[in-house]
C-alpha cells in the first residue's frame, strides 16, 4: 500500500484549518490535521516543500518508520511547526490504516478502555454572575466538568471569553495582533472570587477547571493554587510560562491544587522532568501538535508510570480531524483524564463531518473505519485562507507580557 498523492488544503470556514490528505495506490484516502493557530502557512509550506516529496512512494503501512524518518531524519527537529507537520502525517496514516482494515483507530490501539471520553465545557462571561449562569447551562446539558473564565474587572479584554451565543470562540483576529492589557494583581484578586462563587452557587458535584494561560510567576502560581484549595479544583492550567519546567518545583512546594500544563509542548522531551519528577497531574499535549497519535501515545505511557493523566488540548483551533485523533487515543489509554473540546465555529460543519457525538458529558466514537471524519474538499475551497493573529499582551506600563 503505497502513498501516491499528498495534498495540503488550507481553508477558513470560520477560522483557519490546514488538512493533509494522503492517497494510496489502492485508492484509500487518509486525513491529518496540520493546523497551528496563527502560523498555518508555516506548517503548510513545511509539508509541501519538505515532507510531501518524502512521502510519495512510501509504504503507508509503516507508520512507525515514517515517524522516525521524519523526526530523526530532520537534523533541525522539534518545535511546533515540524511536530505539527509530523503529527498530520501520522494522523493521516492511522486514518488510512483503519480504513484499510475496516476498523476504527481505537480498535487498532487495543480497543476501548472506557465507554466514552469525558470533556469539559468552556463557561465564560462578562461578570461572575454571568459566568456562573453559563456554567449552570453546561451542567444542565449533562457536562461533568466545566472550565470557568471571566472578564477581569478593570481590564478591557480577558482571554478565554466567548462572544455571541455559540459554545465556542476564536481568539485570533485579522490583519495584525490585537493588543491586550494584563494586570496580575487584578487577576489574583479576582480569580479566587470567581471560583468561590461557582462552588457556592453550583456546589461540588462536578469537576471545576480554570486556565491561567501562562501568565504568573511560580510564587504567584503557588499563592493562587493555595487560595483555590478549598474549592477542590480538577486542575489549574498553565500557571506559569510552560517552557520553564523547573518553575513547577516551586509551585508544587506551595499548593496541592492539581496542575495541568502542556498545550504548547511538542514532544516527550518538553515534559520529561515535569512528569518524571511528578510536578504535574495532567499532561495537555495536543495530538496534532505533538507528533500525532504515535508520539502522544508514548507521552501518555510515560506519564502513566508517574501517575500523571492525560488532558489533551482541544480548542476550536484543533480541527475535527485532530479532535477525532485525540478521542481515539483517549478511549484506549489506561491513564485518560479529560479531553478539552469546543464546538467548531460555523461554517466548519460544511467542510468536516465527524462521526463522534456528544451524550451525557462524554464524546462517543462509532465503529466507523479510521478516524471517522469526512472532509469535503470543494466546500473547503469555498473558504480561502485569511491571515489571523492571536492577541499579544502588555502590562500597564507597556512592557510585553505572555499572552
Ligand atoms: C485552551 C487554550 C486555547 C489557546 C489557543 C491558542 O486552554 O483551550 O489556552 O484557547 O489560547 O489554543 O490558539
Ligand atoms: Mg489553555
Amino acid at each position: 500500500m503505497k502513498i501516491v498523492e499528498a495534498d495540503v488544503i488550507v481553508t477558513c470556514p470560520g477560522r483557519n484549518y490546514v488538512t493533509l490528505k494522503l492517497t494510496t495506490d489502492d485508492g484509500i484516502v487518509g486525513y491529518g490535521d496540520a493546523t497551528l493557530n496563527g502560523r498555518e502557512l508555516a506548517v503548510s509550506a513545511y509539508l509541501t516543500e519538505h515532507v510531501v516529496p518524502l512521502l510519495i512512494g512510501r509504504d503507508a503501512n509503516r507508520i512507525n518508520d515514517t515517524w522516525q524518518y521524519l523526526y530523526r531524519g530532520a537534523y533541525w527537529r522539534r518545535g511546533p511547526v515540524t511536530m505539527t507537520a509530523i503529527g498530520a502525517v501520522d494522523i493521516a496514516l492511522w486514518d488510512i490504516q483503519g480504513k484499510a482494515l475496516g476498523r476504527p483507530v481505537y480498535q487498532l490501539l487495543g480497543g476501548a478502555a472506557r465507554d466514552g471520553v469525558m470533556i469539559y465545557g468552556h463557561a465564560s462571561g462578562a461578570t461572575i454572575d454571568e459566568t456562573v449562569a453559563d456554567a449552570a447551562r453546561f451542567l444542565e446539558a449533562g457536562y461533568l466538568a466545566v472550565r470557568v473564565q471571566a472578564k477581569i474587572p478593570g481590564l478591557d479584554a480577558t482571554y478565554g471569553i466567548r462572544t455571541g451565543s455559540g459554545l465556542t470562540y476564536e481568539p485570533a483576529v485579522g490583519d495584525l495582533p490585537a493588543e491586550e492589557v494584563w494586570d496580575t494583581a487584578a487577576y489574583l484578586d479576582f480569580a479566587p472570587r470567581l471560583v468561590a462563587a461557582t462552588r457556592d452557587q453550583l456546589g461540588f458535584g462536578f469537576h471545576l477547571l480554570h486556565d491561567a494561560h501562562h501568565r504568573l510567576t511560580p510564587l504567584e502560581a503557588g499563592r493562587l493554587g493555595k487560595s483555590l484549595e478549598p474549592y477542590r479544583m480538577f486542575w489549574l492550567e498553565d500557571a506559569t510560562p510552560a517552557e520553564d519546567q523547573a518553575a513547577f518545583r516551586l509551585i508544587r512546594q506551595h499548593t496541592v491544587t492539581p496542575l495541568a500544563v502542556g498545550e504548547v509542548f511538542n514532544s516527550i522531551w518538553d515534559c520529561q522532568a515535569l512528569i518524571g519528577e511528578r510536578l504535574i497531574d495532567y499532561i495537555r499535549t495536543a495530538v496534532p501538535h505533538a507528533g500525532g497519535i504515535t508520539h502522544c501515545r508514548r507521552i501518555f505511557d510515560y506519564a502513566d508510570l508517574y501517575g500523571v493523566r492525560s488532558g489533551s488540548h482541544g480548542p476550536g483551533d484543533v480541527s475535527p480531524i485532530g479532535i477525532a485523533a485525540a478521542l481515539h487515543l483517549d478511549l484506549s489509554i489506561p491513564n485518560f483524564g479529560i479531553q478539552e473540546y469546543m464546538d467548531h465555529l460555523e461554517p466548519a460543519s460544511e467542510v468536516f463531518t465527524p462521526s463522534y457525538h456528544y451524550a451525557d458529558g462524554l464524546l462517543h466514537l462509532t465503529d466507523a473505519p479510521g478516524l471517522g471524519v469526512a472532509f469535503d474538499e470543494s466546500a473547503a475551497r469555498r473558504y480561502p485562507y485569511q491571515r489571523r493573529y492571536l492577541p499579544v499582551n502588555r502590562l500597564r506600563d507597556g512592557s510585553m507580557h505572555d499572552w
